[in-house]
């Protein structure tokens, strides 16, 4: 199995946590979406990462679809995202909410680093920003402080994807996010001590 995609990317970390939560064998490409454009298109023709290419020849891509994989195939009794009801609900709201402060600010960050000078404009930016924020606040709002996982009473996607979002705001967009979420920031202090989490830090 091939990750193609390196690690600062949130989405293809997300994966990375994944595979090796589940304990599943697997090379890593570091390709980056800007800097290795012909190369990532051969794998994913949208040009984006992660891409995961399986033993059987077919690539998936888009993290969220790649973990539904990795979920139904490795997960067992309990996987990161539970099967059905409402506790798939819950965790599926939480990602849903992280990977969106992701797109958000990753939007925020492109309107930078992807315009002139003078064309960019910055009530877009801040616009992401603002929304990039409101969501992870609503996921703060939230967190009992004394459990160490975000639902469930253990380890769910919820926690994952808070995780990347979390670190994309703090280390990618200057967030002070001890200030403004200092209970995600216990709980990602937290995870950044498992093996998991630590083996794929960029
Ligand atoms: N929804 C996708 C987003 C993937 C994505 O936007 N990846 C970025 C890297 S962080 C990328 O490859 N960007 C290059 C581009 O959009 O051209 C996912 O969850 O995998």
């Amino acid at each position: 199995m091939l990750l193609i995609g390196v690690n600062r990317s949130p989405y293809t970390r997300r994966v990375a946590i994944t595979l090796k939560l589940y304990g599943v064998p697997y090379e890593q490409r570091d390709l980056s979406g800007f800097g290795n454009r012909v190369e990532v298109r051969v794998a994913n023709p949208l040009g984006r990462i992660p891409a995961l290419a399986l033993e059987s020849g077919e690539t998936l891509i888009d993290s969220g679809a790649i973990v539904d994989h990795l979920d139904e195939t490795y997960g067992g009794e309990k996987p990161l995202t539970p099967r059905t009801g409402a506790d798939r609900r819950a965790v599926l709201k939480v990602a849903a909410m992280m990977m969106g402060a992701c797109d958000k600010g990753l939007q925020a960050a492109y309107e930078r680093n992807h315009h002139p000078p003078e064309k960019v404009h910055q009530p877009w930016i801040d616009d992401c920003m603002a929304q990039m924020k409101q969501a992870v606040a609503a996921i703060e709002a939230t967190i009992d402080p004394t459990a160490p996982h975000l639902l469930l009473g253990r380890l769910t996607q919820a926690d994952i994807t808070a995780f990347i979002a979390e670190r994309l705001a703090r280390v990618g967009l200057g967030v002070d996010t001890e200030a403004e979420i200092p209970k995600l920031r216990a709980l990602t202090r937290r995870l950044a001590e498992e093996s998991a989490f630590r083996s794929t830090e960029p």
